[in-house]
């Protein structure tokens, strides 16, 4: 590989793998620079996009009976969050827990400093009695570390339907490592999307505005100007799917004619028959029955759901 320009290895490894495999795919992360940032906002504020409004739902109904859960065992607690965007939702947590003096550090873990910067402005202005303490780590380093020196018992918030962008399989590992790091006290709680009317997720993840396929395409457009490939986008398209037994949500893009794809930092190319697609999105939907099953493959035990109005989704607190 020819590496004389600064580029982003992290993406370029994806690339080459991703795109040498029989079915193609890149991973769901590569839609995050700057400008997704902007459209998974958007996205959140589309009429189709139920999922923000169903979690921010349950947290303003149910602040009180969750700060219930998480001091039932001490009334101290760490509150470490994995991946918590602008914060928007946890914030309505955050404000009630403060209001009631609930004795509780804040430690949200990030990879990115900026997107800590940004989460602890917010608060400092939105809380400020909040106690807050980023941390600036890949998230098992975090536990790790949180885990040499802690009296209080600790609750790791996972939220955000976050869970579903990871394959199955993968999801049942993230939480067997993170129950590997928790002691008895502590607890986890998850926010799943849920298995509803398949035509109503499908939706959401193709509204109508079409900030969704932006989203998308995006990814293309962000290997266009980090790797220098030259991907015409409007040979290509959003093609999203849902599968109602699984529920598993998938989103592809798929090359709408034979073409090949140039790489000029990688020295690359990659060919793509006539609708050839790219897996690049999972977005599992949960039942009960799967979110048990997490739990108990993880040694985990659910003690507490908690559902918005029209039951679209869950927050689950799940313990030792
Ligand atoms: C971040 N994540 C939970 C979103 C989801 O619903 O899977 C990402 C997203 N992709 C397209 N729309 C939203």
């Amino acid at each position: 590989m020819i590496d004389t320009k600064k580029i982003n290895q992290a993406v370029a490894n994806e690339v080459i793998n991703g795109l040498s495999r029989k079915n193609k795919s890149l991973p769901s992360w590569l839609f995050y620079d700057e400008e997704g940032d902007k459209l998974f906002q958007q996205i959140m504020n589309m009429p189709e996009y139920y999922l923000t409004d169903s979690e921010y739902q349950i947290f303003q109904n149910y602040k009180a009976d969750i700060l219930s859960v998480f001091t039932e065992n001490s009334r101290g607690f760490n509150l470490i969050e994995f991946g918590a965007g602008d914060g928007m939702k946890t914030e309505v947590l955050l404000k009630y827990f403060t209001s009631q003096k609930a004795n509780f550090t804040y430690k949200p873990v990030d990879i990115s400093a900026s997107v800590l910067d940004q989460l602890a402005n917010r608060m400092k202005q939105s809380v400020p009695d909040l106690s807050i303490e980023p941390i600036n780590k890949e998230y098992f380093s975090a536990l790790e570390a949180l885990n040499s020196d802690r009296k209080n018992p600790m609750i790791v918030l996972f939220m955000g339907a976050n869970i579903g962008n990871f394959a199955l399989s993968e999801a049942k590992d993230f939480v067997r490592k993170i129950a590997g790091s928790l002691r008895s006290q502590d607890q986890l709680m998850i926010g799943f999307d849920l298995k509803k009317n398949p035509n109503m997720i499908l939706d959401a993840y193709n509204d109508a505005a079409g900030i969704t396929t932006a989203f998308n395409m995006n990814l293309l457009t962000r290997l266009n100007r980090e790797l220098e490939a030259n991907f015409e986008l409007d040979k290509f398209m959003h093609y999203p799917y849902y599968d109602p037994q699984t529920g598993t949500a998938k989103s592809f893009i798929v090359s709408k004619e034979e073409q090949t794809v140039s790489f000029n930092t990688l020295n690359e190319s990659f060919d793509f028959k006539a609708w050839e697609p790219i897996h690049v999105e999972f977005s599992q939907k949960f039942d009960e029955e799967m979110i048990a099953e997490l739990a108990r493959q993880a040694g985990l035990s659910v003690e507490k759901y908690f559902y918005d109005n029209k039951k679209y989704f869950a927050d689950v607190v799940l313990k030792k």
